[in-house]
This record gives structure tokens, C-alpha cells and sequence, in this order.
């Protein structure tokens, strides 16, 4: 073994993306073991591996760590991306848990069933530039610091380039006017991790292309 964690999933990004980023933003080199067919999901199911059945599933210091959350819990616990006391936590856990929340409205777009598609692309427009971006654009005016909580890195820090890069596929002009998270992408995308996270070879997945799309659903349908 080689120490590394293990990732399990298919190759694209879906729920594992953010923990990909995690754990390229600690620094942490990783391996990843991609389903190419469901009989690669039930065996893993078979083996006891799964808790609740379901990938992403994370081999990580002697557990079998599932549900996306906890594990990106724990990979910002142990490389101190998290915030310095519980308050700090708290701040972070709420911006994290709303760009889950458009995480989630971003990643399923190319899943879509054809018909509803149109209605869900405006929707995911209208909540990343009238819910969401205003909201983290007014936290770095108020606070005039270069990360979001705390003055210091913290995975919410991750997270946010991470969507701000995936809003900015399918709307090149989205930040047009938040002038703020235009310099926060500037610099969080100039840290060493990162930088190297975002160079071609990485990684880091791409936007899933129309043919990838029965293949994934193949595999949990
Ligand atoms: O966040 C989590 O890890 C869980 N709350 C949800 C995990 C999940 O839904 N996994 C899917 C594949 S990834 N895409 O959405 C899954 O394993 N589906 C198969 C099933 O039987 O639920």
C-alpha cells in the first residue's frame, strides 16, 4: 500500500470533484480506482466496502470513508482547512453547505433529461448570480481579506474557485459583476497547490461531455 488515499468513483467529477480539490489544495497526492460498469459498483458492494451502497467512497488512513460530506470533513480537519476555533468552523460550515447546495444544481445540469434542461440552466443562472455569487461577493467587501473566514485559507476558499470555475463554463462573463470574487479567483488560483491543480495532466476532471452521460448512468441505474 502506498499510503496514499484511495479514491472510488467513475471518472469524472460528479461528488468526488470537491474532494479531489480538498485534497490537491492540502497538497495531498492521491489514487483513484474508476468504475467502468456497474458490475464494478456491485462488487465493491459485495466486498463490504460501501456503507450505504453508494460511491464516492474514500480509502483513507485505515477507514473506508464514505458519504461526501464527512469525508471532505475529515481531509479539512486533518490539514487544518477549517477554520481556527468553532465559530470559525460554523462560518465555514454554512458557506460550504450553500455551495454544495449549487454544487449540486451545476453538476447535475448535463444529467437533465432533455425537456426540463432549458428550465434548469436559467435556474442554476439565476440562483449562482443572484443568491449565491452577491453573497460571497459582500462577505470580501465587508471583511476587505484576501480568504474568506479567518483571514487565512480554508477549504470554503477551495470550494469557491472550484464553482466559480464551473459557473464560468457555462457562463464565460457570470463574475462580470462581482469585481471581488474576480480578484479572489485571481489569487486562490496563484496558490502552489492549486496552480499545479489547474495545469493540464492534472486531476482535476472536466465537464462531462453528452457521450460520457450513458455511460455513468449505466453504471447506477
Ligand atoms: O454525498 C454522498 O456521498 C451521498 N449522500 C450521496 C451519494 C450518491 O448519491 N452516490 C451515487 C453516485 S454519485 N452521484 O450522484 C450512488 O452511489 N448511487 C447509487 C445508489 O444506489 O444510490
Amino acid at each position: 500500500m502506498s499510503g496514499k488515499p484511495k479514491l472510488h468513483y467513475f471518472n469524472g467529477r460528479g461528488r468526488m470533484e470537491p474532494i479531489r480539490w480538498l485534497l490537491a489544495a492540502a497538497g495531498v497526492e492521491f489514487e483513484e480506482c474508476f468504475m467502468e460498469k456497474k458490475d464494478d459498483l456491485i462488487k465493491l458492494r459485495k466486498d463490504g466496502f460501501l456503507l450505504f451502497e453508494q460511491v464516492p467512497m474514500v480509502e483513507i488512513d485505515g477507514m473506508k470513508m464514505v458519504q461526501t460530506r464527512a469525508i471532505c470533513n475529515y481531509i479539512a480537519s486533518k490539514y487544518n482547512l477549517y477554520g481556527k476555533d468553532l465559530k470559525e468552523r460554523a462560518l465555514i460550515d454554512m458557506y460550504v453547505e450553500a455551495l454544495m447546495d449549487l454544487n449540486e444544481l451545476l453538476m447535475t445540469y448535463p444529467y437533465k433529461p432533455a425537456d426540463t434542461k432549458e428550465q434548469h440552466f436559467a435556474n442554476m443562472l439565476d440562483k449562482t448570480t443572484n443568491r449565491y455569487f452577491p453573497v460571497f461577493e459582500k462577505v470580501l467587501k465587508d471583511h476587505g481579506q484576501d480568504y474568506l473566514v479567518g483571514n487565512r485559507f480554508s477549504r470554503v476558499d477551495v470550494q469557491l474557485l472550484e464553482i466559480i470555475l464551473m459557473a464560468e463554463e457555462f457562463k464565460p462573463d457570470i463574475l462580470a459583476k462581482f469585481p471581488l470574487l474576480q480578484s479572489f479567483k485571481a489569487r486562490i488560483s496563484n496558490i502552489p497547490t492549486i496552480k499545479k491543480f489547474l495545469q493540464p495532466g492534472s486531476q482535476r476532471k472536466p465537464l462531462p461531455e453528452e457521450k460520457d452521460i450513458p455511460k455513468v448512468i449505466q453504471i447506477f441505474y
